[in-house]
């Protein structure tokens, strides 16, 4: 039975090609900063985000927990969008290991600067104090909604006033950039830092890459190390980052037409609530009465694997392992089975 892996763009496998730049990677000691790949990874990453300096870490997740730890301390808070990764698919890290708590606006990660002014608070004897705003684009629980340039450079506006950090969990950031027709700096510009990950469309094997001023790469290097982050010859996941920025993000647009695609023909699936015209870049989410993870099982004993995020909704992303012609096939197994 053909298996049609739509659960997430993690599930990409390495190419040939990055295989065999991965093979020849010159390496050397990460730990003791001697591994040319991993500097010429952190040197493109900065650049191509427009910021001084770059530090490779080897997930999204622990790119996100040395964010906080580096902008947050215990008792802090942190203003970020509903369902934010951090909060909600990091096994609570951010309250266990950086002890901060989040202020949560309502919605599908998107919000305004006003939304922001409102929960900023100071730190006084009874309250613990806002130490940073977290904004991620696009958001995965959104169903890959794209954050409104013009809004980030609102609050970016209003955090430089309030005098508080503005942090990017960019793990999806260059498909905003591809679906906009923009170079990523452009979204990247407002903020103070932010990630990416090289893990997800852009189909290395693992990796993230975090970025900002040298100060906050000083102080995230410290973290990473305490983390237990710090990896020797790394320049051989590095490589496949390489290749991954130089050879995978024009064709994330290829990801975008196939989830515009999927919707589609999701639509006129009775019992599947999908609205084409939300799907902005890779993520389609399908809305169902209840027991989404039963009918999860029923598409997986078909071939066709998703996700339930929750009891009410399926996600299915597009990435470069599908082509159109087999999401074509999965959109027919799933009217099948919604018929039956
Ligand atoms: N997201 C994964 C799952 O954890 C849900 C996925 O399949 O989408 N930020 C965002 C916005 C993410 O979507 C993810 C991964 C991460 C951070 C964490 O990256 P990793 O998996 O490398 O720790």
């Amino acid at each position: 039975m053909e298996r049609i892996d739509l659960r997430s763009d993690t599930v990409t496998l390495p190419s040939p090609a990055m295989r065999e730049a991965m093979a020849r990677a010159a390496v050397g000691d990460d730990v003791w900063n001697e591994d040319p790949t991993v500097a010429e990874l952190e040197a493109l990453a900065a650049e191509l985000t427009g910021k001084p300096a770059g530090l490779f870490v080897p997930s999204g997740s622990m790119a996100n927990l040395i964010a906080q730890l580096v902008h947050a301390g215990r008792g802090d808070e942190v203003i970020c969008g509903q369902d934010t990764h951090c909060m909600h698919d990091e096994v609570g890290a951010g309250a266990a290991l950086a002890g901060v708590q989040y202020a949560w606006i309502p919605g599908d990660g998107r919000f305004t600067a006003e939304q922001v002014a409102e929960r900023i608070r100071p730190r006084t004897f009874h309250t613990p104090g806002t130490a940073l705003v977290w904004i991620e684009n696009t958001h995965n629980r959104g169903g890959g909604t794209i954050f409104p340039p013009d809004e980030v450079s609102r609050i970016a506006a209003l955090c430089r006033a309030r005098g508080l950090p503005l942090h990017l969990d960019g793990a999806r950031i260059f498909h905003a950039a591809v679906a906009r027709g923009v170079p990523v700096r452009e979204l990247t510009r407002p903020f103070d830092s932010l990630s990416f990950c090289l893990s997800k469309a852009l189909g290395a094997p693992a990796g993230s890459v975090l970025c900002g001023s040298r100060e906050f790469r000083t102080a995230a290097h410290r973290f990473r190390k305490m983390l237990g982050g710090g990896m020797r010859q790394v320049g051989i996941l590095a490589a496949a980052g390489l290749y991954a920025l130089r050879h995978n993000v024009d064709r994330i647009a290829e990801d975008h037409a196939n989830a515009r695609r999927l919707a589609t023909a999701l639509a006129a699936v009775p019992g599947l609530a999908v609205d084409p015209a939300r799907v902005e870049t890779n993520i389609v989410m399908a809305g169902v009465p209840g027991a989404a993870g039963k009918l999860v099982e029923r598409l997986a004993e078909r071939g066709v694997l998703a996700w339930a995020p929750d009891d009410r909704r399926i996600r299915f992303v597009t990435h470069l392992d599908v082509d159109a012609a087999a999401i074509d096939r999965a959109a027919a197994v799933v009217r099948e089975v919604l018929a039956a």
